[in-house]
């Protein structure tokens, strides 16, 4: 009797991740976990919530001055480009994807090359906005990623050996995909880019085991969602939303809304909450409607395939206010809420069960298309001027009207991951102050040719400045202080007990400020441009932070006269790892 019981504690230690050795590999319990285990970094956004916070404190405010490097290793090749990379640490060993579709696994210690894989991309991918990478998924003895060409490669983390792949959709069509795939109720979440093709968004589940699909939700109001079978027999799920009801004719059927960013999970509501992006063609004048489910988040219930409810941040989208950007869940006034920082300039605080608005308020200085977000409504007070015109009101029926706009397309935020941290319950927002010229043209969809009716210049708004890193109270709506940058900041940021907050820029630092104050305690320069998110993990009795390294992303490709002015900066591939000097 006695050691039976024995047995049955030591099972129920080695399912929760005990001895860490884990010899089951990562478990759901594990990633439902990851953000109280510090000395692993199994999803990204430090948990599946995505608060990208740490608990660790051996690095704190006092001593980070102390902070030096531990290791550097180069991705090599003569691939560069933007690394948007956000590294995994399990068993000892770190997962880090690069640019091109390739990962690298390494000694988390020593930074000692275990394994490579570079995935062959085919000719005549079509990356909207640069060859980019943000991370990979872990479970069990797999580690995961998705392609520029669409496909999902999983690879036994000890050898590097590929045990499936899957292809996600036609790259030919303009799908391709660059987020971390996320892991909830022991399913592989992932999503599609290409909202600039034409695509149909969509949110896929599959055994992450095997590849095979579970079920497949559109993001696209009018299209069906699908479940399969063990044999991969598909039946239909219900369709999303209701048919030409926020979408007039026929271009719901090429109508973007792409989840290129990925999702957050929560356990506590069983809810996965993917952002879209923009409804397609950009040229909003020929699809009068709200576009469901374009520019929103959708929590999508996981283990049904079904969207439980949706807040559309931009409806009717006329900007390219992808709302993609990560919807973290946190606690305030006794409720389990999310925190988004949307491309629009405005900050959303939302009940994460029902999706109903509790606040909105803008996290940049200069917002011009809407006045302001309806607390009753949820709905954005609309600037008509604002809009770029209709170009077949114009005498030559070419160009619409052109307007200046902020922020511009590029977002309030982008891609780069804010962080929120439950002791100073502030959310730390790597924001941009920018805006545009925009203006309309006529457009109709061509297969892997790009669905915009539109043109556009992006433009500074100020000599001084245009990324601010923002400590903001989601209480009160508050910016309670910012640090200003030069360039536009397009790397994440991560908080910790220690009361810090790091965050790269594309000048090269990686910083960290005091969560309370914001002021520069350390800096470090990694030799290339920061557009990625930072991580920290221990091992033995040290505490390590990495960041990855590698000027590229959007800006350079799209920026108009930000381009110019960042265009002295030198590109990279490399991960910084470091300790403090003393330990
Ligand atoms: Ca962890
Ligand atoms: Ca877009």
């Amino acid at each position: 009797m006695k050691s039976k019981l024995i047995r049955l504690s030591i099972a129920a230690a080695l399912a929760a991740g005990a001895f860490g050795a884990h010899a089951a590999g990562v478990t759901d319990a594990m990633i439902e976990a990851d953000a109280k285990s510090p000395k692993d970094v199994l999803s990204w956004g430090m948990g599946p919530q995505g608060q990208r916070y740490s608990t660790l404190s051996q690095i704190n405010a006092r001593n980070v001055a102390k902070l030096v490097p531990a290791w550097s290793f180069s991705f090599g090749g003569e691939k560069q480009r933007g690394q948007e990379s956000q590294p995994l640490i399990h068993d000892g060993k770190m997962f880090v994807t690069a640019s091109y579709s390739r990962i690298y696994a390494l000694d988390a210690k020593t930074g000692e090359k275990l394994w490579k894989y570079e995935h062959r991309l085919p000719d005549g991918i079509m990356p909207c906005c640069d060859v980019v990478n943000r991370g990979a998924a872990l479970f069990e003895n797999l580690v995961i990623f998705s392609t520029l060409d669409a496909q999902l490669i999983a690879l036994d983390q000890k050898t590097g050996e590929v045990v499936w792949k899957d292809k996600v959709d036609d790259y030919a069509a303009g799908y391709s995909n660059t987020a971390a795939p996320l892991i909830a109720k022991g399913l592989l979440l992932t999503g599609v880019s290409g909202g600039e093709f034409g695509i149909v968004g969509r949110v896929e589940a599959r055994d992450p085991r095997t590849g095979q699909l579970v079920w497949m939700r559109p993001t696209v109001e009018g299209h069906m969602g699908y479940k399969y079978d063990k044999d991969g027999k598909q039946t239909e799920n219900g369709i999303s939303g209701t048919a030409n009801k926020s979408w007039p004719g026929e271009l719901w059927k090429t109508g973007g809304a792409a989840t290129w960013l990925g999702g957050t999970y929560d356990p506590s509501t069983g809810l996965a909450y993917f952002g879209t992006g923009n409804p397609a063609p950009w040229n909003s004048h020929l699809r009068p409607g709200d576009n469901l489910y374009s520019s929103a988040t959708v929590a999508i219930d996981v283990a049904t395939g079904q969207i439980k409810w949706h807040y559309q941040t931009t409806p009717h989208d006329g900007w390219d206010f992808d709302g993609v950007n990560e919807f973290v869940t946190f606690d305030m006034n006794g409720k389990r809420l999310g925190g988004k920082a949307d491309r629009n300039g405005f900050f959303y605080v939302i009940d994460a069960k029902n999706g109903k608005l509790e606040n909105a308020f803008p996290f940049v200085k200069k917002i011009t298309w809407a006045t302001g977000i309806d607390l009753k409504t949820g709905r954005p007070n609309y600037v008509e001027e604002s809009r770029p015109g209709d170009p077949t009101k114009a005498d030559d029926s070419k160009k619409g009207k052109t307007v200046f706009s902020a922020p511009s397309f590029l977002g309030g935020k982008n891609q780069q991951p804010m962080a929120y941290s439950p002791k100073t319950n502030y959310f730390y927002v790597p924001a941009n102050e920018w805006g545009m010229d925009i203006w309309n043209e006529p457009i109709s969809y061509k297969k892997g040719a790009a669905f915009l009716g539109a043109g556009f210049t992006i433009k500074p708004l100020s000599d001084e400045y245009i990324g601010a890193l923002r400590a903001i109270d989601p209480k009160t709506g508050k910016i309670v202080w910012e640090v200003k940058n030069n360039a536009p900041l397009w790397g994440g940021v991560m908080t910790t007990a220690g009361d810090l907050v790091f965050y790269g820029t594309p000048e090269g630092f990686l910083k960290a400020l005091d969560a309370k104050t914001g002021k520069e305690l350390w800096k470090f320069q990694t030799g290339s441009g920061v557009v990625a998110p930072p991580i920290t993990w221990q091992e033995g009795n040290t505490q390590y932070v990495a960041v990855v390294s590698g000027w590229g992303g959007a800006v350079p490709l799209w920026g108009g006269e930000v381009a110019k002015r960042v265009n002295f900066l030198e590109q990279g591939g490399s991960v910084w790892v470091f300790k403090l000097s003393s330990i």
